[in-house]
């Protein structure tokens, strides 16, 4: 299998962020967990790791407005020239509410726009990191497009939760959605999310279209982040109503309960008869996780592998969470071998 991988993240590592609360604490979205998945790529005979194309900016812009990319380019040098006491990572101090905010031009004033919470924290590294890490899932949607039957984008940071205009929870450009959207042109999609939290941003990116089908199975918003999305009740608007699925599940749902989850979700992607899959491969749906609820072991992992690549689709794999890092490489490979 391909695997796309740009050692561009490794700077990224910002010195904390901000729990529930107001909890600092170190930042758990960190480089080891590519060296975890790397080494465990390295005892297969099967992964065919490479760097990553770069594409440029327009298949990035195609989904997250230009001024938002801006921000995240200037974000830094503009921090730097602040008065800020201690300028080792970016947090907003204030938060846009959506009650037509007027666009700001201050740094910390763009940061509270574009940025939902305190845990997408930039530094120097951030913005070339996130273009990198796009450019890992638009290589291996090009792989697919191609002819491979499945490739693994082997991106950090993570993606899903950047909507068209923000960054949050540890995500500042949506690597699966980029995917998915320049896929689109190639035929019908369908993106599935299997990452413990809603995939908000790629709900946010696709919510009014029909050309890519996208559905989230995740811990209800009711109890876990992101709070404000994810719920049943989100169908798609517009020409995208009937195009997204979110399936909420309880705390404490254990294999058997996923699975039959994950059951109705292909159920919806046969029915659509996409041309490509594109999977938001979060691992933190694993029982150990440190950040997740959710209780499905490494023997469920495989069994989720399993059925959705009996599907038979041309799949892009796109890495979101998973903060054992323990368990993480372990978690990768069983996951991926299916393909
Ligand atoms: C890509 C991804 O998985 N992002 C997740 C971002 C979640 N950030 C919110 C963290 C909420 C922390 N709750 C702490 C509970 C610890 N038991
Ligand atoms: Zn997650």
């Amino acid at each position: 299998m391909k695997i796309f991988y740009s050692e561009a993240h490794r700077n990224h590592y910002p010195s904390f962020e901000v729990f529930d609360g107001g909890l600092r604490v170190p930042y758990l979205e960190n480089p080891d967990r590519m060296d975890r998945i790397l080494n465990a790529l390295h005892n297969v005979d099967w992964a065919d790791v490479r760097e990553p194309t770069d594409f440029g900016l327009d298949p990035i812009t195609a989904v997250h407005d230009k001024e938002y990319v801006d921000f995240l380019a200037s974000a830094w040098t503009e921090w730097l020239g602040t008065a800020a006491k201690d300028k080792s990572t970016l947090i907003p101090a204030t938060f846009a509410l959506r009650r037509h905010p007027q666009k700001p031009k201050s740094l910390l004033g763009k940061a509270g726009y574009y940025i939902m919470d305190l845990s997408a924290c930039i530094v120097e590294a951030t913005y070339q990191a996130a273009l990198a890490s796009a450019n890992c899932a638009l290589s291996a949607a090009e792989a697919v497009a191609n002819g491979e039957h499945a490739a693994f984008g082997l991106c950090r940071p993570p993606g899903h939760h950047a909507g068209k205009d923000y960054a949050g929870g540890y995500c500042f450009i949506n690597n699966a959605a980029v995917a998915a959207n320049w896929l689109s042109s190639k035929g019908k999609v369908a993106l599935l999310d299997i990452d413990y939290h809603c995939g908000n941003g790629t709900q946010d990116i696709f919510y009014d279209r029909d050309d890519v089908l996208t559905i989230s199975i995740h811990a209800d918003p009711d109890f876990e982040y992101p709070h404000y999305a994810g719920f049943a009740n989100e169908t798609g608007s517009g020409n995208g109503l009937g195009y997204h699925h979110n399936f909420p599940l309880p705390a404490k749902t254990e294999d058997e309960a996923y699975l039959k989850t994950l059951g109705d979700a292909l159920e919806l992607i046969r029915n659509y008869k996409p041309e490509y899959l594109v999977i938001s491969a979060g691992m933190d749906i694993y029982a150990d996780d440190p950040l997740g609820t959710i209780r499905v072991t490494t023997d469920g992992i495989g069994e989720i592998g399993k059925r959705i690549a009996a599907l038979s689709l041309p799949t892009v794999i796109v890495m979101e969470g998973g903060y054992n890092n323990d368990a993480l490489g372990r978690n990768v490979v069983t996951f991926l071998e299916n393909f």
